[in-house]
């Protein structure tokens, strides 16, 4: 892979652990719920009443998995996805991406082929997402779940289905994620290795 992974063995109780720090993006239309979702993944709440910074601003929260200790440092846009000029600087570096649209707005779904295409052109072969947003409305659903999940089969990225507001499964999304860029990154090392 290009971006450089953390991998580092420790020894801690007799066993050997390894160790990765992930920088995930997210990205998607304003208001999808990119922020709302990393906020419920990393400090477990929803508040749809916080004031909007503007600016990246990142979080970090650990995963086990296995034998495996994983630093995910989450950045949020905190806005910029109105500017298309500072995004490259977001995506640099970038593990794994988040791509969120909201499943009551059919502009946000929309414009997933913009968000893959950018994607593709900054970021490369990345392990990616695509989530849709927002499933408690749902007597404002207007993208039914066989769409979203056409969608990602043709464009061969996994789906899932999020709310940020209940939690329904924020985590378990990003703990696929995670594992998408470990296996990734135990292929890329398979491969160097022949
Ligand atoms: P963004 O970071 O992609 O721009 P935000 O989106 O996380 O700021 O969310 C935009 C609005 O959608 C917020 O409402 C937020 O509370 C709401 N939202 C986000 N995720 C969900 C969800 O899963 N369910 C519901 N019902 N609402 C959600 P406000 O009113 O603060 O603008
Ligand atoms: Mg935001």
């Amino acid at each position: 892979m290009t971006q450089s992974l953390t991998n580092s063995f420790v020894s801690r109780d007799v066993r050997k652990v390894r160790q990765f720090i992930f920088k995930i993006i997210a990205v998607g239309d304003g208001t999808a719920g990119k922020t709302s979702i990393i906020r419920r993944y990393v400090h477990e709440e929803f508040d749809s009443k916080y004031i909007k910074t503007i600016g990246v601003s990142h979080a970090l929260k650990r995963l086990c998995l296995d034998d495996t200790e994983i630093t995910m440092t989450i950045w949020d846009t905190g806005g910029q996805e109105l500017f298309d000029c500072i995004r490259p600087q977001y995506y640099r570096g970038a593990h794994g991406v988040l791509i969120i649209y909201d499943v009551t707005n059919k502009e946000s779904f929309d414009h997933l082929d913009k968000w893959l295409n950018e994607l593709d052109n900054n970021c490369g072969k990345i392990p990616k997402i695509i989530i849709g947003n927002k499933i408690d409305l749902t007597d404002k659903r207007v993208i039914p779940a066989e769409a979203g999940e056409k969608y990602a089969r043709q464009n061969f990225v996994s789906y899932s289905e999020t709310s940020a507001k209940t939690g329904e499964n924020v985590f378990e999304v990003m703990e696929e994620l995670a594992k998408l860029i470990i296996s990734r990154s135990n292929k890329f090392r398979a491969a160097r290795a022949k």
